[in-house]
């Protein structure tokens, strides 16, 4: 898994173009982690698009999560599955996997953080870190709470929620190993460039902050 840029398909935020299509686009961009997610569309209509995203993502060595559904996930063989706080907790969820598979969860303070962390979670989704469109209800946390929990996180911590190439800079600096986006790449009127410039953004903001590290360590003479 490299979550360093976690692209999330969503069928709405697309506006009617194709998934796959998408899909094949941020892989020519490099990136190698996405996640279906869907609300609307009920697991058996779903099943045959999470089929062929999931055999493209494995033909790519993409790492492929499934949102919400477990039940989909297992029937995909999926990679791991995404879970919110009202969807089956850790406990509940960790023993219906299979060995190995990935258990992500989103977070939206230090304490879920926190409990995500203690209860298994192999990375933790911290948000929202820019007001977004695409999820009505969100909590706008900020790029402060990754900063927060940066000492204590010891799994792969990424920043959600309005993240753009222009604001992206912000979210690495605070301390995030990656970031998820919806409509930054499912939106973009070109998906492959859209995922470059994201990409770009994020390892230049990674060289700054590991120049800022090195200089933070140095011990005065
Ligand atoms: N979860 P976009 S914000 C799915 O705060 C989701 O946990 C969030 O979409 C959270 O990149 C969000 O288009 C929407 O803003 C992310």
């Amino acid at each position: 898994m490299d979550p360093t840029l976690y692209v999330i398909l969503d069928r709405a935020a697309a506006r009617g173009r194709d998934l796959e299509e998408i899909l094949e686009a941020a892989l020519a961009g490099g990136c190698g982690m996405f996640q279906l997610r869907e609300k609307a569309w009920p697991s058996g209509r779903l099943l045959p698009l999470a089929e062929r995203l999931r055999g493209r993502c494995r033909r790519a060595s993409a790492t492929f999560i499934v949102n919400d559904r477990l039940d989909l996930a297992l029937a995909v063989d999926a990679d791991g599955v995404h879970l919110g706080q009202e969807d089956l907790p850790p406990r509940a969820a960790r023993p219906l996997l299979r060995r190995g598979m990935i258990l992500g969860l989103s977070t939206h303070s230090l304490a879920q953080a926190r409990d995500a962390q203690a209860a298994g979670a192999d990375y933790v989704a911290v948000g929202s870190m820019f007001p977004t469109d695409t999820k009505p209800d969100f909590e706008l946390v900020g790029s402060d709470l990754v900063r927060r929990l940066r000492p204590e996180i010891r799994v792969p911590l990424v920043g959600i929620g309005g993240i753009t190439a222009a604001n992206v800079p912000e979210v690495i600096r605070a301390g995030a190993d990656g970031v998820a986006v919806i409509s930054a790449v499912c939106g973009a009127p070109d998906p492959a460039a859209a995922t470059r410039s994201l990409l770009d953004a994020i390892r230049g903001a990674r060289d700054i902050r590991g120049a800022r590290d090195l200089t933070a360590r140095r011990r005065p003479l």
